[in-house]
């Protein structure tokens, strides 16, 4: 990427900082640069001494371990490349819209993180045949849900902690992890909606229950219905989905040969297909995917397009999965906006 024409990300709140990547310029062949990662955080940014980092493992465990950053980079170390998208990527294209923030199709990028693979740290302290969930707990915390002052903390079942990519990140894109992403150490979850890769990791406790904090039962739920909790389930592994990036919404354009382009991911399997319509929805044509990072990794795709008519197209795109999952044409509305996956949609003016 030229940084002559450089892209900005693009703020929707300043405190806490929450800003999109600019996704429809970057490219997806390499790791997304620090300065146009997307952000998203909770609270302001937790002050923090980077000398003299520990991270304890406690709760049921055979020993309650304190791991201090110095001993963490002799571990054997695993590089993992992948998506990471906030759950409430594209709320703003629900309809009826939901509250929190309107992001668009940029609460999304994807990162080259190496650390240590939980596991490997678990088995040094050693699992409790009792212990049923993993919770992380961070260094940033504030006031937003509840009365008291609250950390950001989520929690895994022991499966997927136990994942050998799931890892405590100490770096990222080769050099130490950026304050914003997460410094000094960072849990990161492939596959998983974003919430799961807690940043600014302080503390991991095994627990013998379900963890009950408010970023695991009340936000992260998909409520189908508006005034009711009914049928409510966890959010967990990110839906099939996809985004074109060129060329833009309500762009013009003349006739010609035109290259469609964009990227396709999922939380679940690999992606199998990306289908491209140019007709709005009556013929559908398989577009060509291209090498990815890796299994965990955006998919770029591209398809050729020969137009020879005037007039307005609409051009939709839809992934499918190796799980057998398929965008769909409206995406599963739910009270708190998340997991958006409707068919993506431009129009483009041919003159
Ligand atoms: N400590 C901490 N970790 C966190 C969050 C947070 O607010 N605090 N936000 C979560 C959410 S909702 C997302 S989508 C990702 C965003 O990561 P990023 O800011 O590096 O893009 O971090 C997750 N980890
Ligand atoms: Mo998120």
């Amino acid at each position: 990427m030229s940084h002559l024409n450089k892209p900005y990300l693009i703020t929707r709140s300043l405190s806490p900082e929450n800003q999109e990547t600019p996704i429809h310029f970057l490219e997806h062949f390499t790791p997304t640069p620090p300065d146009y990662f997307y952000i998203r955080n909770h609270f302001n940014y937790p002050p923090l001494k980077e000398d003299n980092y520990i991270l304890s493992i406690k709760g049921e465990v055979g020993s309650v371990s304190t791991f201090h950053i110095n001993d963490l980079i002799h571990f054997p170390l695993r590089t993992v490349k992948n998506v990471l998208e906030c759950a409430g990527n594209k709320r703003s294209f629900f309809s009826p819209k939901t509250y929190g923030e309107q992001w668009e199709a940029g609460a999304i990028s994807q990162g080259a993180w190496t650390g240590i693979s939980l596991n490997n740290m678990l088995k040094i302290t050693g699992i409790r045949s009792s212990a049923k969930e993993v919770v992380f707990e961070a260094h940033d915390n504030g006031k937003e849900k509840n009365k008291q002052n609250l950390p950001y903390c989520r929690s895994l079942p022991l499966s997927k902690a136990l994942h050998e990519d799931t890892i405590v990140a100490l770096f990222y894109n080769g050099t130490p992890i950026p304050y914003k992403q997460g410094a000094p150490l960072r849990l990161i979850v492939p596959h998983w909606y974003g919430m799961a890769s807690v940043k600014w990791l302080k503390s991991i406790t095994l627990i013998n229950h379900s963890f009950q904090g408010p970023y695991q039962t009340e936000d992260y739920v998909y409520y189908p219905n508006k005034y009711n909790d009914e049928n409510a389930s966890f959010v967990t592994s990110m839906n099939v989905n996809t985004i074109i990036q060129k060329p833009l919404d309500y762009s013009t354009s003349s006739k010609g040969t035109h290259c469609i382009s964009g990227i396709a991911w999922t939380g679940l399997g690999r992606i199998k297909n990306v289908y491209i319509s140019t007709d709005d929805g009556q013929s559908w044509n398989k577009a060509t995917l291209h090498q990815a990072l890796s299994k965990y990794a955006f998919v770029p795709w591209s398809y050729v397009w020969e137009v020879n008519d005037t007039g307005e197209y609409t051009i939709l795109c839809k992934g499918e999965d190796t799980a057998g999952r398929i965008q769909p044409d409206k995406a599963y509305w739910n009270r708190k906006g998340y997991g958006y996956n409707a068919v993506y949609k431009v129009k483009v003016k041919i003159e």
